[in-house]
């Protein structure tokens, strides 16, 4: 997905913008995660069982300790891969977005490899961390202590201002 390094904009080139995609499976609060960045995001929802998917993508665009960040939000269902390489196109950072309930999927584990391999600079969000059943400690696992890995609720807004400041501290250094 992201093959072609000179499509990447590299490190923030003085113009102070930056781009970060969010990635993750289906469901796994990716949007949400955009929600609390912009209270008035893009979406592209549709209607799905008895709630919502991403079938293109989600944008909030915030001013964040001197940069404009430009997070966009990926498809999670595997069969917008066309979608979610398009809104690739350029990035500076990645966060993959995990439900912390289920654990890290092959598809997460995946996305987090190749951001790896082609020297993106990424963070996890171990998302879901005000429910019950929520693993910090599994997602630090799945994600093999390659990752620097943050628990997040998407739903209270706990802990994405802690993912922000990092993802611009990894960009911006
Ligand atoms: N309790 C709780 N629920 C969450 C959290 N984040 C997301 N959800 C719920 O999980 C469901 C899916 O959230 P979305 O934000 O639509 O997930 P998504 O990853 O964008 O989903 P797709 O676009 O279909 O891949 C919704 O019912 C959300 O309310 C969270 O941190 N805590
Ligand atoms: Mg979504």
């Amino acid at each position: 997905m992201f093959e072609n390094p000179a499509h990447r904009a590299g490190p923030c080139d003085g113009d102070h913008r930056i781009k970060v995609v969010a990635f993750g499976s289906y469901h796994s609060g990716k949007t949400s995660f955009i929600r609390c960045i912009d209270p008035d995001p893009i979406t592209t929802e549709v209607k799905s069982g008895n709630g919502t998917t991403t079938v293109a993508f989600d944008l909030a665009i915030k001013e964040h300790r001197g940069f404009r960040l430009y997070v966009y939000g990926t498809p999670g269902q595997e069969r917008f891969d066309v979608a979610r390489e398009v809104v690739s196109f350029g990035l500076h950072a990645g966060v993959v977005v995990v439900d912390s309930t289920r654990g890290m999927t092959n598809f997460e584990k995946l996305i987090l490899s190749e951001l790896r391999k082609h020297g993106i600079p990424c963070v996890v969000a171990a998302n879901k961390q005000d429910l019950p059943g929520a693993s910090l400690d599994k997602v630090r696992a799945d994600a093999g202590g390659f990752c620097e890995v943050y628990p997040v609720s998407a739903r209270t807004g706990e802990g994405v201002g802690t993912v922000l400041d990092r993802l611009v501290d990894l960009v911006a250094r």
